[in-house]
């Protein structure tokens, strides 16, 4: 990764990170108003259908008291009862005889008939409404007229409406939800459309976005009649105002955390290549071994240098700034580091054991410059080892340019330094660039060895590898081996050397030396015994 586009994406991060929270917390807080409007919308039709139900129920009690006592129509006596009801209702304003669309007598004692026009609609039990009845001089809204057997009820529906802490924008209406087209009967505040009154089962409720609305509708559960309330959602921003003052200021605090954070595991990032440099310098750097075994003779025959960087009283493993020194080509000073301390390691082991080799691993800036094969020949003179005592690991990153390639491990070869392709399988190479490179030796990565045993599909890969080293003439290392099972496998197949667990886990110099100690006792019991 370059450093300007390292730069860009600690960027781009870190607008995201500042801009996520403070969008999630916003999303929090309208959630939160949005669920509030819709109880709030709910309350108030569940509201309008109680006290609905409430007139409901005072009506019917009047119609029957008046129907049993069987005064004369428009009698005194019958007058009188009226008056009497819709006094004591505290929804009924007046109770009147309707005949022909005119109210003929009332409790409002008026002399001559009232006009009321023509009823809007007949309920299921036949009882008519009208909804927009003008009678007194002074009214200021339209009365509800419904009348039955020629019993009329005036009605006040705006006593019903009016809610408490409506606020403003909350619109209600009341409807019969039986009808096939229902319209409202009466409404306050207006504005609601008749897409809005939904039939929903007796008894039920629901609430519903609709055009910039919350909606709730709410049936009754025995009585013809439904309500309707609705809150402009736009009040709803005002609602968030509390919210926001408590889910903002959270979400900055969020924001300026992760931001910090991304700043700062940026700066690290973009300032390893330079860490690393210094550390170089500082010869922060040191190796451990892990050994290779041959699988026949399961013998200690060499070990792979493992490079580790000891930072401020922290030890750093590879993966977490191989990758980094390999983009900005810092490896290449950690590659003579490890030649170096691999100099002066290998005259202590080959005075235990001469044959033994140590593989040294190059990435692919190694690849590009001559200077590491004078690194190479450099190790084999400070360290008076053979050619046969140092082997190099290239991955298969290292062989991008094929011709180049060709001509780098020619010339290593030329040294008598072995050559191996490391973590075979993992990145791009093919069959046929193998053939080409003149490579000695293939080592199979721990990711198939681990396969070996189970049914996974990568499974098949490892005899397949292993044929086409075997084909190619190639020496086969395997790594990575945990258990026997993988052991024996390998060694089935005609596997020469491995490394793994198993035999031994990376290890410091003197421990390499101890163990080779042992061998090299036992080794010479056997021959005595
Ligand atoms: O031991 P392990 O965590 O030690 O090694 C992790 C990875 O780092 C391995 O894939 C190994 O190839 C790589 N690695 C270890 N030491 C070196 C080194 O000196 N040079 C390079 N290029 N890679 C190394
Ligand atoms: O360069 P190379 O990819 O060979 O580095 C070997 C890596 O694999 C190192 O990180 C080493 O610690 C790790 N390793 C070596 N043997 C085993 C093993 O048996 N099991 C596991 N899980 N990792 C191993
Ligand atoms: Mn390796």
């Amino acid at each position: 990764m370059r450093r300007s586009s390292g730069i860009a994406i600690a960027v781009a991060v870190g607008s995201v990170a500042v801009v996520a929270p403070i969008w999630i917390s916003i999303q929090l807080a309208w959630n939160e108003a949005l669920a509030n409007a819709k109880s709030r919308v709910q309350n108030h039709a569940s509201l309008l259908v109680r006290r609905s139900e409430e007139a409901e129920s005072q009506l019917n009690h009047a119609k029957s008291l008046l129907n049993a006592v069987h005064f004369p129509p428009c009698s005194p006596e019958e007058v009188a009862l009226m008056q009497q009801l819709a006094v004591t209702s505290n929804y009924i304003q007046a109770i009147g005889r309707v005949s022909y669309n005119q109210l003929t007598c009332s409790s409002l004692r008026t002399s001559a008939p009232i006009d009321i026009g023509p009823a809007n609609l007949i309920t299921e039990n036949g009882a008519e409404e009208r909804f927009n009845v003008w009678i007194f001089k002074a009214q200021t809204h339209p009365l509800l007229v419904i009348s039955e057997d020629g019993l009329a009820f005036i009605v006040d529906s705006s006593l019903m409406e009016d809610l408490p802490e409506t606020g403003p924008g909350i619109t209600v209406g009341i409807f019969v939800p039986s009808q096939r087209q229902p319209d409202l009967i009466s409404t306050a505040n207006g504005g609601i459309p008749t897409s809005w009154l939904r039939t929903i089962p007796k008894g039920s409720s629901t609430t519903f976005l609709d055009d910039g609305y919350v909606v709730s509708i709410v049936r009754a559960q025995q009585a013809d009649i439904a309500a309707v309330a609705a809150y402009p959602s736009i009040y709803i921003g005002q609602q968030l105002q509390p919210f926001a003052f408590i889910f903002i200021p959270l979400g900055l605090i969020c924001a300026c955390g992760l931001a910090w954070a991304v700043a700062h595991i940026s700066r690290i990032r973009l300032s390893l290549p330079a860490a690393l440099r210094s550390a170089a310098k500082r010869k922060e750097f040191y190796v451990e071994y892990q050994p290779i075994i041959n699988l026949e003779t399961l013998r200690f025959v060499g070990a792979e240098a493992l490079v580790r960087w000891r930072r401020s009283g922290r030890v750093v493993r590879p993966d977490e700034f191989i990758p980094a020194a390999e983009e900005s080509g810092v490896i290449t000073l950690i590659t003579a580091c490890v030649a170096e301390i691999v100099a002066a390691d290998l005259p202590h082991l080959l005075a235990i054991d001469p044959d033994f080799h140590i593989a040294i691993n190059l990435s692919g800036p190694d690849f590009l410059t001559t200077d590491t094969v004078n690194l190479l020949r450099d190790v084999l003179a400070t360290s008076h080892a053979r050619p046969c005592n140092l082997h190099v690991e290239a991955t298969e990153r290292c062989f991008l340019q094929a011709d180049h390639s060709r001509w780098m491990i020619a010339l290593i070869r030329s040294l008598g330094i072995a050559v191996s392709i490391d973590d075979f399988g993992t990145g791009y190479s093919s069959l046929s660039c193998l053939e080409t490179l003149g490579l000695d030796a293939l080592k199979i990565d721990k990711s198939f060895v681990e396969t070996i045993g189970t049914d996974g599909a990568t499974s098949q890969v490892v005899p397949h590898i292993i044929d086409m080293a075997h084909s190619l003439e190639l020496v086969i290392v395997a790594e990575g081996i945990e258990t026997a099972t993988q052991a024996s496998f390998l060694r089935s197949r005609g596997v020469h050397f491995a490394q793994g667990w198993l035999f031994g886990k990376p290890m410091n110099l003197a421990s390499l030396c101890a163990s080779l100690h042992a061998q090299q006792a036992v080794e010479s019991t056997k021959v005595l015994g």
